[in-house]
């Protein structure tokens, strides 16, 4: 089953909605594998954004992912890589549509409090960053054969 790699950003915990976010993807149906209370070094933060690396905006997004604690997850379930990237919206709050996490909570690119990973090689490439196999867990939820 495909897997994804959510994290809610500093700005998230700081504002207490951690849960509120969480409580999205137990909605839609995901099975939570994966989740990790954490304060990200800069050497994770630069390799978790290298794709960013150079851009005007890089030094400022590695200051503010390693200014707080993170909550670091893994979820799994059918495309849950594209579905999460609906959930949460797109990157710029005024462009994410209502109903999403970056339109109900958020106005500014920046302090957009949630990623997802946008591919499945991204996916992977950030799940092996944050976790290690032994983190995984594999279990069953009687209520999947519904979903
Ligand atoms: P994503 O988080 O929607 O996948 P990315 O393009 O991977 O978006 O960018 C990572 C993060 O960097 C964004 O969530 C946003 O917080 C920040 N960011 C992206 N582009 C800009 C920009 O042009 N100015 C300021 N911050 C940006």
């Amino acid at each position: 089953m495909e897997k994804t790699f959510l994290m809610v950003k500093p700005d998230g915990v700081q504002r207490q909605l951690i849960g509120a976010i969480v409580h999205r993807f137990e909605e839609k149906g995901f099975k939570l594998v994966g989740a990790k209370f954490m304060q990200i070094s800069r050497s994770l933060a630069e390799q978790h954004y290298a794709e960013h690396q150079g851009k005007p905006f890089f030094e400022d997004l590695v200051q503010f992912i390693t200014s707080g604690p993170v909550f670091a997850m893994v979820w799994e379930g059918r495309d849950v890589i594209r579905l999460s990237r609906k959930i949460m919206g797109a990157t710029n709050p005024l462009e994410a549509a209502p109903g999403t996490i970056r339109s109900d909570y958020s106005s500014f690119m920046s302090r957009n409090l949630i990623h997802g990973s946008d591919s499945l090689e991204s996916a992977e490439r950030e799940i092996h960053l944050f976790f290690n196999s032994s983190e995984i867990i594999k279990y069953e939820k009687a209520v999947d054969q519904w979903i």
